[in-house]
C-alpha cells in the first residue's frame, strides 16, 4: 500500500519535498499504519494544502543527492536503503554512509515543521541510551551475545548483527580515507 499517498488522500498530512507525509502540527516523525474495513465512515475534512512553499532545505541538505527532484526519490541513493534494507556486502557502487549507522533522517532534521513538533511520550519509542550515536568502533568491538543483548526488542533488529557490523566498518573505511 502507498501509505504516504493514502495518508495525503486522507487529509493526515500533505507531502513535503523531502517525500515525507508532513502534519502540520506533528512534522514528519510519524509513522503511518491502516485499518482496512468495509465500515461506512464519516469522510473527513479533506486533504491539507501542501506547506512546502519556496523551502527547499531538504532537498539542499541530503549528504548523496538522493533527490532527482522534489518529491522523487532515487532510492538507490538513499543512506536508508543501504543501512536498513541492503543485505550482504556493500558494493563499490553504494553511496558514502556519512556516518549514518542504521537509517538517516537528515531530509527531516532540517525541516522547520519538525522544529517545534512535540516528542511522543511512548516509552516504546523512546531512544535507548546506548544506541545513541554510537561510535562504529564501539560496535564493532561488542562481541555477539552483546550485540545481540542490545538488539532485544529494537527496530535495529532490521539491519541485524550482519547490517550493523557492515555499515560501522564501512563509516570507519570512510573517516580512515578522508583523514
Ligand atoms: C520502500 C520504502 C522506503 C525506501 C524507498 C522510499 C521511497 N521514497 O520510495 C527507502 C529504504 C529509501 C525508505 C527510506 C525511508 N523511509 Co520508508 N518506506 C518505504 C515503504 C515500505 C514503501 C514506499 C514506496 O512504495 N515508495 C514508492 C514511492 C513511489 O511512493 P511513496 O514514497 O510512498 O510516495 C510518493 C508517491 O506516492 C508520490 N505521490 C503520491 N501522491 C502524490 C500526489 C502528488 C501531487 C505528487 C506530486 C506526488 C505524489 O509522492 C510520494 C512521496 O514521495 C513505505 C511504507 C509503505 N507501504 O508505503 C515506508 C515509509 C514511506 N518510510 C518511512 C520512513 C520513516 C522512512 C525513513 C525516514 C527511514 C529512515 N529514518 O531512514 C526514510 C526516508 C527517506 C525519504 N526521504 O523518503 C515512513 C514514512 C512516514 C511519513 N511520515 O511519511 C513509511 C510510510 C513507513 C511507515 N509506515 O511509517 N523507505
Ligand atoms: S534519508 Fe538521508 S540519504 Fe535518504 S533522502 Fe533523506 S537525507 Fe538523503
Ligand atoms: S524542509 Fe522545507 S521543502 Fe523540505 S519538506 Fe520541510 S518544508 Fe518542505
Amino acid at each position: 500500500m502507498l501509505e504516504r499517498a493514502l495518508a495525503r488522500r486522507a487529509g493526515l498530512g500533505f507531502l513535503g519535498k523531502n517525500g515525507m507525509m508532513i502534519h502540520p502540527t506533528y512534522g514528519s516523525y510519524l509513522f503511518l499504519g491502516e485499518i482496512l474495513t468495509d465500515l461506512p465512515l464519516e469522510v473527513g475534512q479533506g486533504e491539507i494544502p501542501d506547506g512546502c512553499g519556496g523551502c527547499t532545505l531538504c532537498l539542499k541538505e541530503c549528504p548523496t543527492a538522493a533527490f532527482v527532484a522534489p518529491r522523487v526519490l532515487d532510492a538507490g541513493r538513499c543512506i536508508s536503503t543501504w543501512t536498513v534494507e541492503v543485505r550482504g556486502e556493500l558494493p563499490p557502487s553504494a553511496p558514502r554512509l556519512h556516518g549514518h549507522l542504521f537509517g538517516c533522517d537528515r531530509c527531516q532534521e532540517v525541516c522547520p515543521y519538525n522544529r517545534e513538533a512535540p516528542l511522543s511520550a511512548e516509552p516504546d519509542f523512546q531512544p535507548r541510551p546506548e544506541w545513541f550515536a554510537p561510535a562504529p568502533a564501539a560496535v564493532l568491538a561488542l562481541t555477539g551475545p552483546e550485540l545481540e543483548a542490545r538488539l532485544s526488542g529494537s527496530g535495529l533488529r532490521r539491519a541485524g548483527e550482519a547490517g550493523l557490523r557492515r555499515s560501522a566498518l564501512r563509516i570507519l573505511e570512510e573517516e580512515i580515507s578522508e583523514a
